[in-house]
């Protein structure tokens, strides 16, 4: 099923045109109404003139996570505070959140990318869709909402966590769809199994799964533990949420929503496009968000780009799963986390030393979250009060910069292995790509 076909299914030199018809616009819009992009493009001695179409994209000048610190937190709106109807946030590498804004067309632009993912992956009006990702600042719960309001479908609007109840409504409400992380969905399937409620009594028959990196082996483990056919979604707060694109029921890649989402692939490195189906990393520019446009913002997700038509009829371009990330950034529980954040709360507290390690790993579905740190010689003591003050004082510090709570393991001084070279701060064995 197709949600808008006559866009979906454009030829691609209209498409091209299209956005090459909006390029110009949204550019004309950020230089006039953003001081940061003004400047920008008159550093670079550009101006609106000189885009014409689609192909001058690659005059403009990046866009990085940096500059929307740098500008926190209205910096980069482009319309008066007074258009923008919504704000959501994500987690930055300096405790300070990424701040994107909205303005009421945004609002119904992003519930029509997710209408579209929704019908993708077989959802109508007739389905009723549990919404389990977090509502609040995360742009997950709110962003599905709308699609499935969009629809017309039916939303139980869940958000995450309280899993008894998740599962005992998903039951008496007749949920036909999840969507959630997909380590949620996994914790979900087991905790179904342990409920004693047999599956046949739940009407789930599809997952709506993204917001991190997962796996070709993970998706068959939830489709096996939930009796379902799990879909990817894809998107970032930067952009719009999610729904910059999903998977349709051929699932031979995420289709993107080009005519709002322009996506490009660069080598990371020396900043020029691949050649077309290389992968590299993925670069998006807003055709027609106005509150807070973005040109040419480097995600760091690194994947590649299929153009041929797909199965389903769509010829919407393909992106393959996103295989890694081109900077540190990891993704826990659903959580972006940066191990400068990790740092930084280590270096502001005098009774640690500047060696830590982070241990990742998913034990039963869950991520889990260690932090290891050496507490300075004069601080360290064998009496169990004062460890544990340390230990209490340091989680808390670490979860309201990070926003999710370590396991803080104090070690003996000088017992993490110091480094010759490059310091390894991670270890991730959750062995996802
Ligand atoms: O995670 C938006 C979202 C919510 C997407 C719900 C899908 C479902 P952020 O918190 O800004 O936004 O994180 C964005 O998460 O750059 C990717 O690294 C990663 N990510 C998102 N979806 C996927 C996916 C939301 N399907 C960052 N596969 C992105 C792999 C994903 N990584």
């Amino acid at each position: 099923m197709i949600w808008n076909e006559t866009i979906e299914c454009m030829e691609r030199e209209e498409m091209r045109k299209l956005q090459g018809i909006r390029l110009k616009r949204v550019v004309e819009h950020a230089y006039y109404n953003t001081p940061f992009y003004r400047r920008k493009m008159q550093e670079e001695g550009l101006s609106p003139d000189d885009i014409e179409s689609i192909d001058d994209i690659t005059k403009l000048p990046f866009t990085v996570k940096q500059d929307l610190r740098d500008t926190y937190p209205f910096g980069l709106m482009a319309v008066p505070m007074s258009e923008i109807v919504r704000l959501h946030a994500s987690s930055g590498t300096t405790g300070k959140p990424v701040v994107v804004g909205y303005t009421r067309k945004d609002l119904s632009i992003w519930s029509e990318a997710v209408a579209r993912c929704l019908y993708a992956v077989g959802l109508t009006r007739n389905d009723a869709v549990q919404v389990s990702y977090g509502y609040g600042l995360f742009t997950g719960g709110l962003g599905l909402h709308g699609g499935v309001e969009k629809i017309g479908g039916t939303v139980i609007p869940m958000s995450s966590g309280n899993t008894q109840k998740q599962i005992q409504l998903m039951h008496d409400f007749g949920a036909k769809a999840l969507a959630c992380t997909p380590s949620y969905a996994l914790y979900l399937g087991e905790t179904i199994k342990e409920s004693g409620i047999p599956r046949e009594e739940f009407q789930l028959k599809t997952g709506i799964f993204g917001a991190e990196p997962w796996t070709e082996s993970m998706r068959r483990e939830i489709e096996e533990s939930l009796g379902i056919k799990a879909y990817d979604i894809y998107g970032l707060t930067e952009i719009i949420g999610p729904g910059v694109g999903s998977e349709c029921e051929c699932q031979k890649g995420t289709h993107l929503w080009e005519d709002h989402f322009f996506p490009e692939i660069i080598d990371p490195k020396t900043l020029l496009p691949v050649a077309p189906g290389e992968p590299g990393e993925l670069v998006f520019t807003t055709l027609t968000k106005e509150g807070m446009p973005m040109i040419r913002y480097r995600t760091r997700d690194l994947t590649a780009l299929h153009h041929e038509k797909c199965g389903c009829g769509r010829t919407a371009v393909r992106m393959d799963r996103i295989l890694g990330r081109s900077d540190d950034m990891l993704i826990i529980r659903g959580v972006n986390v940066f191990p400068s954040q990790v740092e930084a709360v280590i270096l502001g507290l005098p009774e640690f030393e500047p060696h830590y390690l982070i241990v990742v790993d998913r034990v039963n579905n869950t991520d889990t979250f260690q932090i290891q740190v050496e507490v300075r010689p004069d601080y360290y003591s064998d009496e169990i009060n004062k460890v544990m003050a340390l230990k209490k004082k340091i989680t808390m510090q670490m979860q309201s910069v990070i926003g999710i709570q370590p396991e803080i393991k104090i070690v003996e001084p000088r017992s993490i292995e110091r480094s010759m070279g490059k310091a390894q701060h991670v270890i991730d064995n959750r062995k996802l790509v």
